[in-house]
C-alpha cells in the first residue's frame, strides 16, 4: 500500500489490541495532539484523512499543553490498569520538549504512553529549521534526545523502512508489564510526509498478549521457606497489586495466613480500609499502625512496590526485617537484598497460596497469632483516629478530605479521587478510606504539580462510568489548569475541588523544618521591605476557573462543601468547587524523610534543624 510514513503509522496504531485474561481492548484508544509545522502536514494530515472523529478508529483530541496531554494519557492508562493508552503527537522543538516531564512521570510510575514528537528534517536540506537546536559537535543531535533518558524505548524514524520494526518494538514495550513506561518515536517532519510501499500485512489487526509471568519453581520454594520461617510478617502492597488486578488474591492470602498489610501511595485501596488486617498507609506519610508493625516485622513481603524513600522512610523504617519481594520487574524484586519472586502478582499469590503451609507433615502456616491480633487492634485504633481527624466544625484540610471521601463513598459508582502534589497526598495517604481499589488515583511517583486536572481528564476518559473528583492545590492549579478547557470541549465532566491556601503549605512546612525560613512558599506581593511579605495577591482562581468554561461553586464550611459537592456530582458539566481551608497543623509524621539540611549556617534555626537532622540520620540503615 502506498502511504506516507505518518499515514502508515496512524493506520497501524488504529489496529493494535491488548489482551489479558481473554479480554481484548484497543491498545491505543486515541491520539492527543497539538499541531505545528513539525507534525501538521504529517501526522495531522494522516489523522484528518482517516477521519479523526469520536467514532473513528483513532479519535483525535485537541489538548492545551503537550505536558498535560502526556498526563492525560497516563491518567487514562493507569485507570485502565495499563492495558490501554493514548498516543501523543507534537510539533518539533518546544512542543516536543514540553513532553519530557510527562514522559518522566510515565516512566517513573511504570505507565505506558506513546509519544510521537515531530523532529527536524532527516535530509537536513533546509537546516536549521525553525526551532532547531544546532549542536556544533554533531548534526545528529536534536532537542528530542532529551526524551531518551525518560523513555523505555526511543527511536528516530529517519527512513520509512525503519518504521515497521520500530512500531513492533514500541508495542512490545508498551504491553510488557516489567518494561513499560514512556515509548517515544521521534518523527522527522520530512519523513512523516514521505511515501513508501508498505506490505498490507503491517496493517492487519494485531493482538498484544499482556503476560502474567509465573514464578520459577526454585524461587517459589525459597519464598515459601522465607514466609514459613517468619513469625511477624508484614505485606507492603504497591501499585503492582492493582495493575495485576490481584486485590482479591491479596485479601485471601493475608486472611489465610493472618498477615497485616501496609499500603504505598500507588497500592492504596488494595485491601478494604476497614479490614481487620488493614494497617493503612506505610512509610513517611504512613499511619502509626502500619509503621509500628513495620518497625517490628521480621519479614517484609513487598508486593509490586518500588520501595521509594516515602515507603522506607528513607531506609529508617523496617527494623531487622528480611525482605521477600514479589514483582514482575526483576529490577524491583532485587531491592534490599531481598529474596526475589519475579512474577505477575496474581500468579505469584496463586502459587504461594498453593504452596505455603503445605510442606508435608507441617501444620498449615500462620503468622504468630499474637502478631495478627496486635495488627487487628492497631487497625481498630487507626479507624477511630481517621474518623476523629475528619470530624470537626471548621473546614480544615482533613475535614475537607473527609467530606469529599464520604460523598464519593455514598455514590453507587464509588467515584475516583485524583491528586498528585502538595500537602494533600500525605493527608490522603493517611486518612482516605477507599471505597474500592479503583477509587484512589494519586500520582506520587513523580508527584508532579499540574498533573491533577490533566490526569483527571484521562481517568474520566477511561472511566466514564464513574464520577471523577480532582483535588488540586492553588500552586498546582496555577501551573496547569488549562485542561479544564479541554474537558469542557469534550463534554467530559470533571469535579475539581480547588483548595486555595495561598501558596505552598507543604513546602512551607518543609522549609521551616529545614531552617529555610519559608522563603518563597506564600503567595504575597513584594512589600516595602523588598521581600515577598506584602499583601495577599489580587488573584481570583474561582473567576479563573469560570473563565475556562467551568461552573464554579464556593464552599466556606463543611455543610457548604457537602451541598456544593452534591450539586457538582449531580451536574452534567465540569464544575469547580472553590475552597479556602482553615489552616491547621497536620498530624505529626510517623516516620522520617531524608531532606539534607545545611551543615553550616549563621541562622540559629538552621543550626537547630541540622542537629535534629544528624540525630535522625543515625537511624538510617542501608538494608543493602
Ligand atoms: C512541577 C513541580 N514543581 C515543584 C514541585 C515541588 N513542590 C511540591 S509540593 C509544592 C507546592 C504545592 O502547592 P499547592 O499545590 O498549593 O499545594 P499545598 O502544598 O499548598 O497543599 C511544590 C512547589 C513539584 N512537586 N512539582
Ligand atoms: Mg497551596
Amino acid at each position: 500500500m502506498r502511504l506516507t510514513t505518518a499515514q502508515a503509522l496512524v493506520r497501524f496504531l488504529s489496529r493494535q489490541w491488548s489482551e489479558r485474561d481473554g479480554v481484548e481492548r484497543r491498545l491505543i484508544e486515541g491520539c492527543l495532539g497539538i499541531f505545528g509545522h513539525g507534525n501538521v502536514a504529517g501526522v495531522g494530515q494522516a489523522l484528518a484523512e482517516q477521519g479523526a472523529g469520536a467514532r473513528s478508529a483513532l479519535p483525535y483530541y485537541l489538548a492545551r499543553n503537550e505536558q498535560a496531554m502526556v498526563h492525560t494519557a497516563v491518567g487514562y492508562a493507569r485507570a485502565a490498569n495499563r492495558l490501554s493508552t493514548f498516543a501523543c503527537t507534537s510539533s518539533i522543538g518546544p512542543g516536543a520538549t514540553n513532553m519530557v516531564t510527562g514522559a518522566a512521570l510515565a516512566t517513573i510510575n511504570r505507565i505506558p504512553v506513546l509519544l510521537l514528537p515531530g523532529d527536524v528534517f532527516a535530509t537536513r536540506v533546509s537546516a536549521p529549521v525553525l526551532q532547531e537546536l544546532e549542536d556544533p559537535r554533531s548534526y545528529d543531535v536534536t532537542v528530542n534526545d532529551t526524551l531518551r533518558p525518560v523513555s523505555r524505548f526511543f527511536d528516530r524514524i529517519n527512513r520509512p523502512e525503519q518504521l515497521p520494526s520500530a512500531l513492533l518494538a514500541a508495542m512490545r514495550v508498551l504491553t510488557d508489564p516489567a518494561e513499560t513506561g514512556a515509548v517515544t518515536l521521534a518523527l522527522p517532519q520530512d519523513v512523516q510526509a514521505e511515501a513508501y510501499d508498505w506490505p498490507e500485512a503491517l496493517f492487519r489487526d494485531r493482538v498484544w498478549h499482556v503476560p502474567r509471568p509465573v514464578p520459577e519453581p526454585a524461587a517459589l520454594a525459597r519464598a515459601v521457606r522465607a514466609i514459613e520461617s517468619a513469625r511477624r510478617p508484614l505485606i507492603v502492597a504497591g501499585g503492582g497489586v492493582k495493575y495485576s488486578e490481584a486485590c482479591e488474591e491479596l485479601r485471601h492470602f493475608a486472611e489465610k495466613h493472618g498477615i497485616p498489610v501496609g499500603e504505598t501511595q500507588a497500592g492504596k485501596g488494595a485491601l478494604p480500609y476497614d479490614h481487620p488486617l488493614a494497617a493503612g498507609a506505610v512509610g513517611h506519610t504512613g499511619t502509626a499502625a502500619a509503621n509500628a508493625l513495620a518497625r517490628e516485622a521480621d519479614l517484609v513481603i513487598g508486593i509490586g512496590t518500588r520501595y521509594t524513600d516515602f515507603t522506607t522512610a528513607s531506609r529508617t523504617l523496617f527494623g531487622g526485617a528480611r525482605f521477600l519481594n514479589i514483582n514482575v520487574a526483576a529490577f524491583d524484586a532485587a531491592k534490599h537484598a531481598g529474596e526475589t519472586l519475579v512474577a505477575d502478582v496474581k500468579e505469584a499469590l496463586f502459587a504461594l497460596d498453593a504452596a505455603v503451609g503445605r510442606t508435608v507433615g507441617a501444620p498449615a502456616w500462620r503468622a504468630d497469632p499474637e502478631w495478627s491480633a496486635r495488627a487487628a487492634r492497631l487497625a481498630g485504633e487507626l479507624r477511630e483516629e481517621i474518623a476523629r481527624a475528619a470530624s470537626g466544625r471548621e473546614l480544615t484540610q482533613p475535614v475537607l478530605l473527609g467530606v469529599v471521601n464520604d460523598a464519593l463513598n455514598d455514590l453507587p459508582d464509588g467515584g475516583v479521587v485524583v491528586n498528585a502534589a502538595g500537602s494533600m497526598p500525605g493527608d490522603l495517604h493517611r486518612l482516605w478510606r477507599p471505597g474500592d481499589p479503583d477509587q484512589y488515583q494519586v500520582e506520587y511517583g513523580y508527584s508532579c504539580m499540574g498533573y491533577e486536572v490533566a490526569g483527571g481528564l484521562g481517568v474520566k476518559l477511561a472511566r466514564p462510568d464513574r464520577e471523577v473528583v480532582v483535588l488540586v492545590g492553588d500552586g498546582s492549579y496555577l501551573m496547569m489548569a488549562q485542561e479544564i478547557a479541554t474537558a469542557v470541549q469534550e463534554g467530559v465532566k470533571l469535579v475539581v475541588v480547588l483548595v486555595d491556601n495561598h501558596g505552598f503549605a507543604s513546602i512551607g512546612g518543609l522549609s521551616e523544618s529545614v531552617g529555610a525560613r519559608r522563603l518563597g512558599t506564600a503567595y504575597r506581593l513584594r512589600g516595602d521591605s523588598g521581600e515577598l511579605d506584602g499583601g495577599p495577591l489580587p488573584v481570583d482562581l474561582a473567576v479563573n476557573a469560570a473563565s475556562l468554561g467551568a461552573d464554579v461553586l464556593t464552599a466556606r464550611d463543611p455543610d457548604g462543601l457537602r451541598a456544593a459537592l452534591a450539586k457538582a456530582l449531580a451536574a452534567r458539566t465540569t464544575t469547580v468547587v472553590y475552597v479556602e481551608p482553615v489552616p491547621a497543623e497536620g498530624p505529626p509524621a510517623q516516620a522520617w524523610w531524608d531532606v539534607p539540611v545545611a551543615e553550616v549556617s549563621r541562622l540559629p534555626e538552621t543550626r537547630a534543624a541540622r542537629e535534629r537532622y544528624e540525630e535522625r540520620k543515625r537511624d538510617q540503615r542501608p538494608y543493602l
